[in-house]
């Protein structure tokens, strides 16, 4: 793989440390208090996804294709092949990214032992593995039943299919999922976000809508018909516009499931990739905070028919970010990441999408409060202005030093370490 020749600019500690005290003080006469700022970053945990580590291909070793409508593109060599690999790219990422965070795995992530264990069959064992790694490095894993990559869902449909064999395996699937999040939940102390997609559409016109998505709810219903604490597991619902070969109805909408969410007291799962493109998220953040008391985020970046880039720092992104902290308590929006790039170093694309969801928090929280008092008093020019001038301000001073008191590399250096462990091993791949 062609590699720029330039060495990584080091930034030195002193260099950090007197950005920061300017930085500090311009913030302080904005009424910013940046500790306090750093402080409230560091309780926000993001939810790596597991899949970007391996092009979302699991460890069944079933050899089937992707489907339910996603695509992965690019053969950047160094794909994770085995659970161990995979773990030991995470531990690489976590390695570069500051604060403590969370791991969100797909059940065909399973360690099957070699043995053909259907999606039907899995069991809380075939994720120990998982559960102690997460546990030795004090992590919070999430959890996602894997209605794709399956031929009982080569047709496009699971949980909504007309076929009533087909529906009981995976409603099996994802009541074995639930549980298995449960038991991650009980073992790590921290309730595992649970999260149910399914991609099932239609491709061309259908003539019944209404009986595949009453199929949906039904099916969904008897998923979640046992409870399980709270305080062990938190069950999501995600909604999608369309997928490829689900391009005239997918029947998991919006609306399907922001009235399942409100009626069944579940969280909703905004992904930022699974709207028109003229529609944000951020915007839908607060409207669904009033009817329900927690959400999950799929943080992704769509780029025309794809929902699935790396995240940047983007004028989205910040409006996520900021919208998260606006609704007044973080802790209410489970923020996980969600893309996949097979183009790029995988472990460069979990850190840079985490780094900047991380950034664009940290940006969110430093945000002057002379911008809402200026709108408390009707003077949406001065709004504009704070809000303009807010863009320009140190802000990357502030997330330097943050970077180097958690002792993880600043700026690009962390770089310099995803090169060398290519070197030694993920370039060695096959
Ligand atoms: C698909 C959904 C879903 C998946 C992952 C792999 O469009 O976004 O969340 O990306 O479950
Ligand atoms: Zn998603």
């Amino acid at each position: 793989m062609p590699r720029a020749s330039r060495a990584p600019v080091k930034i030195s500690p002193k260099q950090v440390d007197a950005a920061w005290k300017l930085a500090r003080e311009r913030y302080a006469a904005l009424g910013v208090d940046v500790d306090k700022a750093i402080k409230r970053l560091k309780s926000i945990p993001v939810s790596l996804h597991c899949w970007q580590g391996d092009d979302v291909g699991g460890f069944e070793q079933q050899g089937d294709a992707i489907g339910g409508g996603l695509a992965v593109t690019g053969n950047y060599p160094g794909r994770a092949r085995t659970p161990d690999e995979l773990r030991a790219d995470l531990d690489q990422a976590l390695a570069l990214i500051p604060g403590s965070h969370r791991l969100n795995l797909h059940a065909f992530y399973g360690e099957f032992g070699g043995k053909k264990v259907d999606r039907d069959s899995i069991e809380p064992v075939h994720f120990k593995g998982w559960i102690a790694w997460a546990k030795e490095r004090g992590v919070g894993l999430d959890f996602n039943p894997t209605c794709f990559a399956h031929p009982k869902a080569a047709d496009g449909f699971t949980l909504a299919s007309a076929d009533k064999s087909i529906r009981k395996f995976w409603i099996e699937h994802c009541r074995r999922s639930r549980e298995i999040g449960a038991a991650m939940g009980k073992t790590l102390g921290s309730p595992c976000v649970t999260n149910v997609w399914v991609p099932d559409g239609f491709k061309d016109t259908p003539a019944d809508r209404m009986g595949a998505r009453g199929r949906l709810a039904d099916s969904l219903d008897a998923v979640f018909e046992k409870s399980l604490p709270a305080k062990h597991l938190l069950d999501a619902v995600e909604p999608k516009l369309f997928g490829i070969g689900a391009e005239a109805c997918t029947v998991g909408s919006a609306e399907f499931y922001l009235g399942y969410a409100i009626t069944r007291k579940k969280l909703l799962c905004l992904d930022a990739g699974h709207f028109h493109p003229t529609e944000t998220i951020s915007d839908k953040i607060s409207s669904v905070l009033l009817y329900l008391p927690e959400i999950l985020l799929h943080v992704s970046r769509g780029v025309r028919w794809d929902s699935d880039h790396v995240v940047t720092f983007s004028d989205d992104l910040q409006a996520i970010a900021r919208e998260i902290v606006a609704c007044g308590d973080p802790s209410r929006v489970h923020v996980g990441l969600d893309y996949f790039d097979a183009s790029i170093n995988r472990i460069a694309a979990w850190t840079i999408g985490t780094r900047n969801m991380l950034k664009a928090l940290l940006l969110a929280l430093l945000e002057p409060p002379g911008i809402g008092a200026a709108e408390e008093a009707g003077d949406t020019t001065t709004r504009l202005a704070l809000q303009e001038e807010a863009k320009g301000l140190p802000f990357g001073a502030v997330w330097d030093y943050h970077c180097e008191v958690e002792g993880v590399p600043v700026g690009e250096a962390w770089l310099a370490d995803i090169r060398r462990y290519e070197d030694q091993v993920t370039g060695k791949r096959t």
